[in-house]
This record gives structure tokens, C-alpha cells and sequence, in this order.
């Protein structure tokens, strides 16, 4: 692409997200299957580090395995941008990584314009927002805020059993330090996330980018269903108490409650029968519920609503239902200045909710965080679909050097 002001000509977001589009591939479920510290995400870290070290930017990885790639020496109230390049099961090719390769670009950008920062930018790299293997969304951000107990965080497990902590010490992190670290917290004096839009609030046509407004407060809850493990073929039905019949008629009643909700979001997207034999009837269904709504309380009403319908079905099926949180933030407004330099920086374009979580988000509790949101003309998120156009994709990096020219 060539930057509007130098014509230089610079490697576009697309290029460098073509250099990665082979890594984590899911052949089952279509699109990629990054979870973090698994071969794809390593891969994905070494690309970053070549492609910052590339550029004169050293790569640090701090205590909770966040990536930090330095232009000028690690200070207080630094200009931090970056994302994510973890993925959901199945996720698209640009939901965290888009975020990583325009900050790249925009650092290509910002040195063709022969920009001298006045304070050190760092591009940073958080693992686990997706919270696909541990469970809890953000996680990296989470602990470098101090917003997640460092013992919980140690002791999450994934589906093979292996703890955080062990899969942290595997990759050359050392478990008993996780947890906040008040020297790279001071040296974000702002964080700005570009990110594919999760949505279709850009449409069509129109600017290609959105400044964040805000981030919809959301939640993960544990359900699991006990009820008699048997055989499928010698239990009459009758005698039977199955928590897989119980978990259909819960996830029914989640679809159904939430649609009650004005605003709210309820989804279960993950069910786990155990042993999940064919011709065995479950002992055990473990479902996870994720339910978000703007006004906090509506949430965790829904939330209640939903627990009491679920305990009366499995009561229903002789089962009965445990509920636990596995994860939770509020809904939160992105810092209003920085927001407004944003505004600046961006004349005419919308300011928009979103439906999805962030590290900016978790973030934004503790420093001054913002958002960019860069046209996705499906809007759909979390699988293949996901898309940005080129153009799009190459306005999102020039737009975001903008933006870090000016913060700079
Ligand atoms: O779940 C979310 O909203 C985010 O994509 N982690
Ligand atoms: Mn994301
Ligand atoms: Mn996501």
C-alpha cells in the first residue's frame, strides 16, 4: 500500500496477515484453532517477534507472557497499541491478529512520514483473550491488571487437565510470578486496540473505521448436570434420570429467557456429556453459559432467571445442577479524552458499541484505553466468515498511524 502522505510504498496488513495464514489452519471445524502456548500460537509469537525485530523493535515477554515490542526504551506512560493472537475454535483470520499486523504497519508508516516519537511506542501481544484453553476471557490482561487472583489463574485447567501454571512453565514463564505487574502497567500511558469490527455497525460504504465507545459487560458461568450414568440400551426410559435431556431443555430456556431481555445476549456455545459414549446415557453434561447485557444487574439477573429454570428441569429429570462463574466484567466506558483525541483524529466517524470483549477493555479500568474498529463487511465474528476487505484493512493501519502520530 502507499501511505497518503509519502507515497511511500509500505507492506500491507494484508501481506503480512497473508504470512500467516497457514498457521493453525482447523481442518474440522473450517478457519484457524490458535489456543495459547499450543504450536499455532507459538508460531504466531515467533512470526511477531521477527516481524518487530525486523523493524528495530526488540520483543520482551513479561512475567504473564504478554509480548512487548519496544520502538525507543521501556518507560512510564508509554503509547501502547496491539491486540491479541489467540483464536476461538474454529475463529476467523482476523479477530486478534489484524490488531497485531496494523500496529506493525502503522509503525512502517509512522518511520516512511520520518516521525520521531517524542515517548517510546510499544506494540504489546496479550495471551489468552479469547480464554479459549483456560476458560477465562483476557486472561493475560487480566493478571497484569491485578483483575484475576494469580493462585486462581494458576490452578485453571484445560480439557487435558494441564494447569496454567503448568502450560505457563512449559513456556519459560515462572508460575509464582504471574499476577500484577505495577512496572508494565505504568508504562501504558494510553492503549489504543484496533480490532475487525464483530458487527455490522460500519455497513457499507462510509468510513472504513469506527472509534470504540464502549464494551458490553459479559460473563461465563459453569453448569454441570448430574444425573444417572446407565446403559442405552438395558434402562427403560422410564427409569432413566439423564442429563443430557435435561441439558436440552436448559439450553431451550436460555435462548428463551434472554430473548425476554431486552438488550440481553445468552448463549451456549460448548456442551460437554461425560463420558459422551453413543450408547451410553450420560452421568454427567457440563454446559457453559456466556450472558451479557449493557446494565451490569440486568446481566446477573438473567443469570438467576436462568439458574432457577435450570434447577427446576433437572429437578424434573431426577438430576439435579451446579452453577459456577468462571468469569465476569462489567460493561465499560472507554476513557473519554482518549476517546475524543480519537474522535479527532478520525472526523466523521461513528462511535460504536460492542457486543464483544477486549483486552482494551479490561484495560481501560486501570489506564486510558481505546478502541478502532475496522469495517468487517460480514459482520460475522468467531468463525471463517470473519472478513476485512484490503482496502479496508490498509485504511485501518494508515488510520491507526494517524492516531499514533498524534498521541506520540
Ligand atoms: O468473547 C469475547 O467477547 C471476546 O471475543 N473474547
Ligand atoms: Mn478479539
Ligand atoms: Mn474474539
Amino acid at each position: 500500500m502507499r501511505d497518503r502522505y509519502t507515497d511511500k510504498i509500505i507492506p500491507s496488513v494484508t501481506s503480512l496477515l497473508g504470512s500467516i495464514q497457514d498457521v493453525g489452519r482447523d481442518p474440522r471445524r473450517g478457519g484457524y484453532s490458535r489456543p495459547v502456548f499450543s504450536t499455532a500460537e507459538l508460531d504466531l509469537r515467533g512470526w511477531f517477534a521477527t516481524e518487530a525485530e525486523r523493524r528495530g523493535l526488540p520483543v520482551e515477554t513479561d512475567r504473564n507472557g504478554i509480548l512487548w515490542a519496544w520502538w525507543g526504551q521501556p518507560q512510564e506512560g508509554a503509547l501502547v497499541t496491539g491486540s491479541h493472537l489467540d483464536s476461538v475454535p474454529g475463529g476467523g483470520a482476523f479477530d486478534g491478529p489484524l490488531g497485531v499486523a496494523s500496529a506493525l504497519a502503522a509503525v512502517d508508516i509512522l518511520r516512511s512520514r520520518g516521525v520521531e516519537p517524542r515517548r517510546s511506542l510499544a506494540i504489546a501481544v496479550f495471551p489468552e483473550e479469547e480464554g479459549s484453553r483456560f476458560g477465562v476471557a483476557c486472561l493475560g490482561s487480566r493478571l497484569l491488571t491485578g483483575e484475576i487472583d494469580p493462585d486462581k489463574a494458576r490452578n485453571l485447567r484445560d480439557a487435558d487437565g494441564t494447569t496454567f501454571a503448568e502450560a505457563a512453565r512449559a513456556n519459560g514463564l515462572d508460575p509464582e510470578l504471574l499476577g500484577r505487574d505495577g512496572q508494565a502497567l505504568a508504562r501504558i500511558g494510553d492503549f489504543v486496540e484496533l480490532h475487525v469490527e464483530q458487527g455490522r455497525g460500519l455497513g457499507d460504504g462510509g468510513p472504513a473505521v469506527a472509534v470504540g465507545g464502549s464494551v458490553l459487560g459479559h460473563g461465563r458461568w459453569r453448569m454441570s448436570i448430574t444425573g444417572q450414568g446407565n446403559h442405552a440400551g438395558t434402562t427403560a426410559m422410564a427409569d432413566r434420570a439423564d442429563p443430557m435431556v435435561a441439558a436440552a431443555q436448559i439450553i431451550l430456556a436460555v435462548q428463551q429467557a434472554a430473548s425476554g431481555v431486552e438488550g440481553a445476549r445468552a448463549t451456549v456455545g460448548r456442551i460437554e456429556p461425560v463420558p459422551g459414549g453413543t450408547n451410553v446415557i450420560a452421568s454427567r453434561v457440563d454446559l457453559w453459559l456466556d450472558a451479557r447485557h449493557p446494565q451490569d444487574a440486568a446481566a446477573l439477573d438473567l443469570v438467576d432467571t436462568i439458574h432457577g429454570k435450570a434447577q427446576k428441569i433437572a429437578a424434573f429429570e431426577g438430576c439435579t445442577v451446579s452453577l459456577s462463574r468462571e468469569s465476569w466484567t462489567g460493561t465499560t466506558d472507554f476513557d473519554a479524552e482518549l476517546r475524543r483525541s480519537l474522535e479527532l483524529s478520525l472526523p466523521g466517524a461513528p462511535v460504536l458499541p460492542t457486543g464483544a470483549g477486549h483486552d482494551a477493555g479490561i484495560l481501560a479500568g486501570h489506564v486510558p484505553a481505546g478502541m478502532l474498529f475496522v469495517r468487517n463487511p460480514t459482520g460475522i465474528s468467531h468463525s471463517p466468515e470473519e472478513y476485512v476487505e484490503e482496502a479496508d484493512a490498509d485504511a485501518g493501519a494508515a488510520v491507526l498511524a494517524d492516531v499514533l502520530q498524534d498521541l506520540l
